[in-house]
């Protein structure tokens, strides 16, 4: 009834021998055997040259890595630039069935170790996890200014949280709460020296501690601004503000983080929040932070160190732009920086040198303001090319609009110039926009993507709810060539892209990852082997299976256990062949997890229904996937 694999009949080598044929046989063999032309290529005359650039051959490479997110979605989304196809899709705040994120107990540590003390209260009846998530802000780390194929960092404006993805592995590793807000909304990561802290915006003004004593009374209501260390994922620092905050972003010297407020008002309905002729944006200086928090010059509030940087505080300056502004974006001249107005048709530009005698009290803050074009309806946010181009959304009008720095500050100091190079219409409704390389010292100047919100009649009718509709855009020209559309599901809001050579994620998992630590300190405990386990273990009412594959066997054809035991099932997939995963679900126990090349997993669960229930293998494996499979025997408790 239980094997050591590699101790029975068959061999190793012959299995994965027989794998690797049967897999042949059954078209699975390769991970590039489905790939697949780009599809909606637009041929006609005057774009072939852009279309060309978008069709990658089956069997073909892409040049980038897109890193979408997937908003109310919940995960994170690997495309490929310029084909648009989905590679991969990463879950972090939702429960993915195929994964088993948010049942395997790895993912659930990750999930529940960094809540508060009060959510953990909160959910402790409700599975330990929250079940939803509002991912809309992917950023890869950077160092010296650019990507460095480390981590990505994301928010969950949903449950207010932050979470990393390995990209050595493109799984999460870390997800933290933050205290003292409510959302994360704007997310943007320090650029230099290195990542390095995490900005993360508070979008709601709330009490703090938000426990019940104060309620309808917003004049005490407050909103934080948080920096998260991204090497231990804990929250390095809070600084309150006035107003609110939409999104940030930072600086090429590692100076300043720059932050928009829609409201100013303090209000808590639409009519409030935009009564205000102006907003402002909110410039956080770092290096004085620091210095206040080496100096203990801070109050702790919810385990966190929090700074008082409301309007007068020497930690920020608040800078007048029109009403309601959304993004902000630094361009990669290292110089500028764009507030997109939203409510207002226009965009602001800042000279981040001015920051310095800003908080010197040299200038007024609207003396850092070198620029302020007028691009039309609903600017949200502004891309760069690298060759002093900006590329704005205009929500409203469903454009973009192509516009000059140079000339934007040449108009804005009286000259006769139009800093307006080109419009472009985008179907429909664009939010975020970005390019290659672009929010990076390194914008390459190759392609532009407009992720917009509506798209109606480009594609056939899917029923009353319609996906998104992202638009790639040839920028390597003088025009902007539209060239392809591509349908996504609910809703990315944001995508960071990133040249391939900048990631080199492994192939198989190392079996000394941290990721299945309590695995391998419970198995060192019960004195079985991780790696090739075909044991159980009972502890009192507590049952512990240890199984490893080899393709196409589970180590184990039975188990049996108690009705009420709380069984806990490792499995190791002993396979080190690329793309040769497994995965383990048991019939009508509601249990289904991947394990990849050379990974463990585990799930503990209570066997309180008592019967015979099949495990088998979910990912098609081998010629055998289908007799991948063994029972687990449940006995009646004793009447
Ligand atoms: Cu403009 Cu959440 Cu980045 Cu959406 S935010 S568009
Ligand atoms: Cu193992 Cu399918």
């Amino acid at each position: 009834m239980t094997k050591k694999l590699t101790h029975t009949g068959f061999s190793r080598r012959a299995l994965l021998g027989g794998t690797a044929k049967a897999a042949a046989l059954a078209g699975v063999a390769g991970a590039s055997g489905s790939a697949g032309v780009a599809g909606g290529m637009l041929m006609s005359p005057a774009h072939a040259q852009s279309g060309n650039r978008v069709s990658v051959a089956p069997g073909e490479l892409d040049e980038y890595y897109v890193f979408f997110s997937s908003g109310q979605t919940g995960e994170m989304r690997i495309m490929g630039l310029p084909s648009m196809r989905e590679l991969m899709r990463v879950p972090v705040f939702n429960r993915c069935s195929a994964t088993g994120w948010g049942q395997t107990n790895e993912s659930l540590k990750i999930l529940t170790e960094n809540l508060t003390p009060e959510t953990r209260a909160f959910l402790e009846n409700r599975g330990g996890t929250y079940m939803n998530g509002d991912l809309h802000h992917p950023h890869m780390s950077f160092t010296d200014g650019t990507y460095d194929g480390r981590f990505l960092f994301m928010n969950d404006k949903a449950n207010s949280r932050v979470a990393r993805v390995r990209c050595d592995v493109m799984k999460c590793d870390k997800i933290i709460e933050i205290p003292n807000q409510q959302t994360v909304h704007g997310l943007r990561l320090q650029k230099y020296p290195r990542t390095g802290y995490v900005f993360a915006n508070g979008e709601y003004r709330i009490p703090i501690p938000n426990d019940g004593d104060i309620l309808g009374d917003h004049t005490k209501y407050q909103c934080t601004f948080t920096a998260i260390d991204g090497d231990t994922m804990e929250v390095a620092w809070q600084v309150l503000v006035d107003g609110n905050l939409d999104n940030v972003d930072a600086d090429y010297q590692g100076k300043y983080a720059v932050a928009t407020c829609y409201n100013s008002e303090e209000g808590v309905t639409l009519a409030e929040m935009t009564s205000a002729e102006q907003d402002w944006v909110v410039v956080f200086n770092i290096e004085r932070i620091e210095q206040a928090i080496a100096n203990g010059d801070y109050t702790e509030m919810g385990g966190v160190r929090v700074l008082d940087g409301t309007n007068g505080s020497p930690y920020t300056r608040y800078i007048p732009v029109p009403n309601s502004p959304h993004g902000i974006n630094t361009a990669p001249d290292g110089i500028h920086m764009v507030a997109n107005g939203k409510l207002s048709p226009t965009v602001t530009v800042f000279d981040v040198r001015r920051f310095d005698d800003l908080f010197d009290d040299a200038i007024e803050p609207r003396e850092t303001v070198v620029a302020e074009p007028e691009l039309g309806l609903g600017p949200l946010h502004t891309a760069f090319d690298g060759r002093g181009n900006a590329y704005t959304t205009l929500f409203i009008d469903s454009q973009i609009a192509k516009w000059s720095i140079e000339d934007a500050i040449r108009q804005f100091n009286g000259e006769d110039v139009d800093p307006i190079r080109q419009k472009l219409d985008v179907h429909y409704q664009p939010g975020h926009n970005h390019t290659s390389m672009g929010q990076t010292k390194d914008a390459d100047g190759q392609w532009l993507l407009s992720l917009n919100k509506f798209s109606k009649d480009r594609f056939l009718n899917v029923g009353p709810l319609k996906p998104e509709c992202d638009q790639l855009i040839d920028i390597s020209g003088d025009e902007m060539v539209h060239v392809y559309d591509g349908a996504t599901f609910a809703e990315p809001h944001d995508a960071t892209i990133v040249h391939h050579s900048v990631v080199d994620p492994v192939h198989i998992w190392d079996r000394n990852d941290p990721t299945w630590e309590d695995a391998r300190r419970q198995a060192e405990e019960d004195g079985v082997d991780l790696d090739w386990g075909a044991d159980v273990i009972r502890d009192g009412n507590k049952v512990r299976v240890y199984m490893h594959t080899v393709a196409p066997m589970f180590s184990l054809d039975d188990f049996t256990v108690q009705e009420g035991d709380e069984v806990t099932i490792y499995i190791t997939n002993q396979d080190d062949v690329e793309d040769l995963h497994h995965g383990f679900c048991i019939v009508n126990y509601g249990i289904s997890f991947e394990v990849a090349p050379q990974a463990t997993a585990s799930v503990t669960f209570t066997a309180d229904r008592p019967g015979v229930y099949w495990y088998f293998c979910t990912w098609f494996c081998h010629a055998l996937h289908m007799e991948m499979s063994g029972r687990m025997l449940v006995e009646p408790r004793a009447a």
